[in-house]
């Protein structure tokens, strides 16, 4: 196994090299960039001076006043060469992603590409940004609704789709028109300044027209999302992470009535039903649950098991959780890769003394301490039967904890699935078309996604991403989501000599 045997921080300094990442922005004593497989830190990172975010806002809010005036489908291939470099590029990218952030490597190549995907999405949409022809009332009058860009967008990512996100949102704003300054988690500042190369080598090969200052990048703490979400010359921001990081940030773009796209968290439940296909189930939520070590927003964190197939479920589930492959996620023959860091693993560790003090059962969750040392954190997943929905179950704990419990009547399951704050992601698994389009319907499930025969996570980027509640509200990725990143403009005609008021109101000088 070849590549396990080079150490972490050779490994990751030889791709960041490969992928283009300057010299210029790494500084002894600087940020400390960490990889969580061995907890060790890597390298130091310049970080950006609260007067050079000031001069990348004042430069993005320059480069929209060019960039707005490029035509839609020639900011497209901005993104189509973006897309080339991400394809070109994807093992590399994919392998860092690996090494800042811990995921198995089909995970790491997966993040990329979902870029590519979004990038081949945007493209597409770069010549459809379409507005519409509304029937008028007036003779003679044309009516019609058009989307013009919004204006610099700042888009704050957090650790666990280091890339991912926020391609989801360059891709769609570069296309409507937007300059994009993007404040990564301080936990993975090294995907994104790899990204920010590969975004590089595109805007060169793109031509002049692309004004300096389209692409802002800010490494650091957060006190520069703060600057982004307080400065009046940043019309949007998108900001992944937690509900208390939403909640701060929320009130203070709305007091400077800003757009804002959150996406928090997520307590995402499957109720696995009578008629299910038991195997199927067991391996969907093996992965929705376990899956990215349970450090997904859209990770599985409730199980609600119809009584009828509890003892037919739950027991293999048990065993897929006491044998599934836990290590450096390079090994190819890895399934679970370490959380972030120490502080997510005491986090876990608390919630499931809490399930147990109120009468859970807990399976697994030990800390695996001979894997890599005391500062890498690799945990057992932990599947905890509980008697009911209660304590820890009802709030998301970002680690693998899948919170199992029993249910007798669907509508029960439902109403228990919508009980808890967040909303984002949700499945049923059933061959009952009755039960599965229930779940669907109006009184099911809460979230922004509900699926049926496959778990919570794991979404393809055609759809619109992002879910209700606490979630946050906010759309990215699919479906109609580039509209939150332009502004729309009605707009009436009057071809004719005379001049009819609408309503039937005359007023003669
Ligand atoms: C996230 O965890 O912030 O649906 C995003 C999914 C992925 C995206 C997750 N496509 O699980």
């Amino acid at each position: 196994m070849a590549p396990t045997v080079l150490s972490v921080r050779d490994d990751t300094l030889a791709v960041l090299e490969r992928l283009g990442v300057p010299a210029s922005a790494f500084a002894e004593g600087g940020l400390p960039a960490h990889s969580p497989i061995d907890g060790g830190v890597v390298t130091g990172l310049r970080q950006t001076t609260p007067d050079e975010a000031g001069a990348t806002i004042a430069a993005a809010s320059q480069a929209f006043l060019a960039w707005r005036r490029v035509p839609g489908p020639r900011r497209g291939e901005l993104v189509r060469l973006l897309g080339e470099e991400l394809r070109a590029h994807k093992d590399d990218l994919g392998r860092l992603v690996t090494l800042e952030a811990g995921k198995i490597l089909s995970e790491g190549l997966g993040e990329v590409q979902e870029m590519i995907d979004i990038c081949d999405f945007a493209v597409g949409l770069s010549r459809q940004l379409h507005g519409l022809t509304i029937a008028t009332e007036r003779p003679d009058h044309r009516m019609m609704e058009v989307w013009h860009p919004l204006g610099v967008c700042g888009v704050i990512t957090a650790f666990n789709f280091p890339v991912a996100v926020w391609s989801w949102n360059a891709a769609l704003a570069l296309v409507c028109g937007d300059p994009v300054i993007w404040k990564p988690s301080e936990k993975t500042p090294l995907t994104a300044l790899a990204v920010h190369a590969l975004a590089t080598k595109a805007l060169k090969r793109f031509g002049s027209d692309a004004p300096d200052g389209l692409l802002g990048l800010l490494i650091g703490g957060r006190e520069l999302g703060e600057r982004l979400v307080e400065d009046e010359r940043v019309a949007l921001v998108s900001a992944t992470g937690s509900t208390a990081m939403g909640r701060q940030v929320a009130p203070k773009l709305a007091a400077r009535f800003a757009r804002a796209i959150l996406e928090l968290g997520g307590n995402n439940a499957a109720i696995v039903a009578p008629s299910a296909d038991l195997d199927l189930a067991l391996r969907a939520i093996a992965f929705a649950a376990m899956g990215t070590a349970g450090q997904r927003c859209t990770t599985l964190r409730r199980l609600f098991v119809h009584d009828s197939v509890y003892d037919a479920l739950v027991p293999r589930l048990k065993a897929a959780y006491g044998t599934v492959r836990i290590g450096d996620p390079r090994d190819p023959a890895t399934l679970i890769g370490p959380l972030i860091d120490v502080a997510a693993a005491d986090g876990m560790a608390r919630a499931l003394d809490e399930a147990r003090a109120i009468g859970g059962t807990v399976h697994g969750g030990e800390r695996l301490r001979d894997i890599r040392g005391e500062a890498a954190a690799y945990i057992r997943p932990a599947l905890v039967e509980m008697p009911e929905q209660a304590g820890p179950m009802r709030r998301e704990t970002f680690a693998p904890i899948l919170y199992v419990t029993r249910y007798s009547d669907l509508d029960g399951a439902i109403q228990a699935q919508n009980a808890v704050a967040a909303g984002l992601s949700s499945s049923i698994f059933t061959r009952d078309l009755g039960e599965a389009e229930t779940f669907l319907s109006a009184s099911g499930s809460d979230c922004g996604i509900a699926n049926v025969n496959i778990g919570p996570s794991g979404a393809e980027i055609g759809g619109a991403f992002g879910g209700e509640k606490e979630t946050g509200g906010g759309r990215e990725a699919g479906s109609d989501s580039w509209k939150a990143y332009m502004r729309r403009a009605t707009n009436t005609i009057n071809y004719g000599k005379t001049l009819p008021l609408a309503q039937g109101v005359t007023f003669e000088v």
